[in-house]
């Protein structure tokens, strides 16, 4: 593989994406490593020249126009994958999908022309063809093009696979039992409809809660269009099940349109923002439920540089997903110099789900560029204390456990940064038996920690001792590559932060020497080469490429704690859409008697009896009898 990638000039993350793409057939070696022949390596060369030639990347969105637009390259390529390709099935995934079929075939008729029965047979034929986990979901995805036919139907998606529906409805429907407050706000709100006429646009993890928070604000009259906020945190099932909707069939799917499906490359994961945005009349969305901030960043990057009349390139020290970023806007501006700014023009507001995404939030505010008014969803007290602790004290095992199945007792694990998610996860190790340790930078948080029993000490202090690290912290450069070289053999690595920049990984993969070998996807082991110390080398265990562990190798949150963030996020897009007049581009939490309500919704469930407060006890505190029952500055 390494020679591969010197020789060819193909990175490995590319190289594992043309093959997921068929366009190149690596085999095998006894120990599961790719092979290529001397052929495929001289057919990967040709490929990246001819690129570097015109001057295009092969998954840039403007690759499929450019196909469409200059016959010189259509046909150089089409030799390519013709020299390759004519004897097997035509490549489905992604954007391949339309360049490498037969040009007679209307699958590769662009978007919009095809009919949907065709798709979801052709899906289940490459279906039945797959037999790796990683490469199955990456071919099998179903795509419905932007059509409008019978009323009711969906035809704008792609996900893995319409055939998991029925196992996504199921899932569903002991989920909504499960989500308490989201059904009251069904029953409640259900009548009026003040979602009538409304679109609302969701970046957010595509699980099976997300898929009961997307069916209430259809139920609420809301016209929805969904992707996920990580490449790995889609369950295709859940997908699946939104796709077909309550009432659809895998054949005439009928609910919602969602561009999501497990282990997305960044340009997929970019590419899906951007359809997600994107109305079969041209239009955008009036109001986004955000996560993470990603399809709010995507708008205002937009505008900046529809203003500016041109979008740079990326420096030498950006990251790769800013580069895919950076394409993704080049490819809307060439198609519409104005899309992004007669967007925001219609925006009302976003609904941010977590920390970092309202860190995002803050900035824009303070820079004074926030476009649309914002909703704090995650300083609601029912979901940064319960979601962020709660949730993530019962999905941390969950992802390290489905990953590794590691016995967690008796190990040394080291929790970076003790705030809600810290404080989460600290709890999830301990009920294990693991010995804990934390570190912070916050003196408050780490005397908290010490109260609660736990050593503070540096990273640099536990790496000789950790067997399992997690960062927690929501911040970047937490866990260096030469920190990861010095941990015990096979100690576990994960993040569950938001984004993936609190561990290195792209300066785990510069390490002279260091070998990555997939365990399954999502799970890797990075061997180092011997030194004087492990003079047989020694290697760690990375989770989910260094992003939310949780999401990506388990199942994220369960739905009760769910129910109550998105009880929230209801609740905030409630006031954005109906009383947009309330709200300047400016971050607003909800009022805490919302707060209140979203905790009393869920009080039945866990058989929870609230006391009344008298009409003397509540002058005697002053409150309210009915709330809310603290002052703003109570900190819970
Ligand atoms: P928080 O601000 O409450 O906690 C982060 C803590 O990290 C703080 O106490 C801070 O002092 C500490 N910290 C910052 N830099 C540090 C460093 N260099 N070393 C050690 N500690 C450091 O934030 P939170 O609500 O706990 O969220 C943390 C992250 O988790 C965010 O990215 C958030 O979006 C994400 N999140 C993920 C999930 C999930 O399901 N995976 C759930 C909720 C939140
Ligand atoms: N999160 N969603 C789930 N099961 O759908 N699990 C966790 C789920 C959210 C959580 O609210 C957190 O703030 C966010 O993921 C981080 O991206």
């Amino acid at each position: 593989m390494q020679q591969t990638v010197e020789e060819t000039g193909w990175s490995p993350r590319m190289l594992r994406y043309l093959e997921q793409a068929n366009l190149v057939t690596a085999g095998r070696s006894p120990g599961g490593h790719r092979i290529y022949s001397p052929r495929q390596v001289e057919r990967l060369r040709q490929l990246k020249l001819l690129l570097e030639e015109y001057g295009v990347g092969i998954t840039d969105l403007a690759f499929e126009r450019r196909m469409r637009t200059e016959p010189e390259l259509a046909r150089r390529i089409d030799e390519w994958f013709g020299a390759i390709h004519r004897v097997s099935e035509p490549p489905t995934a992604g954007i391949f999908r339309r360049l490498a079929a037969d040009p007679n075939d209307s699958a590769t008729l662009p978007y919009g022309t095809r009919s949907p029965s065709t798709e979801v047979q052709s899906e289940a034929r490459t279906h039945a063809c797959s037999d790796h986990e990683s490469e199955h979901q990456m071919s099998s995805s179903s795509t419905g093009s932007p059509t409008v036919d019978s009323a009711g139907s969906v035809h704008d998606f792609k996900v893995a696979d319409l055939s998991l529906a029925a196992f996504g409805r199921k899932e569903i429907t002991l989920a909504e039992h499960e989500m308490p407050g989201l059904m009251a706000l069904r029953a409640e709100y259900g009548k009026a409809q003040p979602f009538k006429g409304k679109k609302i646009v969701g970046s957010l993890h595509m699980t099976v809660q997300t898929a009961v928070l997307i069916e209430t604000l259809t139920a609420l009259g809301a016209d929805v269009r969904w992707v996920s906020c990580n490449i790995f945190s889609t369950q295709d099932h859940a997908a699946a099940a939104v796709v077909v909707g309550p009432n659809g069939t895998p054949e005439n799917p009928q609910g919602v349109s969602v561009f999501a499906w497990k282990g997305e490359t960044l340009e997929e994961y970019w590419w899906c923002t951007d359809q997600a945005l994107n109305w079969p009349d041209g239009s955008g969305p009036d109001s986004i439920v955000d996560d993470g901030g990603d399809a709010t960043l995507l708008i205002h990057m937009g505008v900046e540089y529809e203003a500016a009349g041109a979008v740079p390139s990326a420096g030498e020290d950006d990251s790769e997903e800013y580069g895919v970023i950076l394409s993704t806007l080049r490819a809307s501006i060439a198609a519409n110099p104005s899309r992004f700014t007669t967007m925001a023009q219609s925006i009302v507001g976003v609904t941010e789900e977590t920390t970092t995404g309202v860190h995002r939030l803050y900035e824009f505010a303070k820079a004074g560029t926030l476009l649309f008014p914002a909703i704090n969803v995650n300083d609601s007290v029912t979901k940064s204390k319960f979601d962020n602790k709660y949730g993530c004290r019962h999905s941390l095992i969950d992802g390290l456990n489905r990953a590794t199945d590691v016995m967690i007792a008796g190990k040394v694990a080291v929790v970076c940064g003790y705030g809600d998610v810290g404080k989460g996860c600290v709890e999830s190790l301990r009920g294990q038996g693991a010995r804990v340790v934390v570190t912070e930078i916050d003196p408050i948080c780490a005397l908290q920690a010490a109260m609660d029993g736990l050593q503070v000490v540096t990273l640099d202090d536990a790496l000789g001792y950790g067997d399992i690290f997690v960062t927690t912290t929501g911040n970047k450069d937490i866990i260096s590559a030469e920190q990861m070289s010095r941990m015990k053999h096979q100690a576990i690595v994960g993040n569950i932060g938001h984004f993936d920049n609190e561990i290195d990984m792209a300066g785990l993969a510069r390490v002279p020497g260091v070998e990555k070998v997939e365990v399954k996807p999502q799970v890797h082991e990075w061997r180092f080469p011997a030194n004087a110390e492990n003079p047989n080398g020694h290697s760690i265990i990375v989770l989910s490429e260094g992003r939310l562990l949780n999401l990506g190798n388990a199942t994220g949150h369960p739905s009760f704690v769910m129910s109550a963030s998105f009880s929230n996020q209801t609740i905030a897009q409630i006031e954005i859409l109906t009383r947009t007049d309330q709200y300047g581009n400016d971050v607003y939490t909800l009022p805490k008697i919302l707060d209140e309500k979203v905790a009393r919704l869920h009080l039945d469930a866990v058989g929870a009896k609230l006391t009344t407060l008298t009409k003397q006890q509540a002058e005697y505190i002053g409150v309210d009898v009915h709330g809310p029952y603290k002052p703003e500055h109570y900190r819970y």
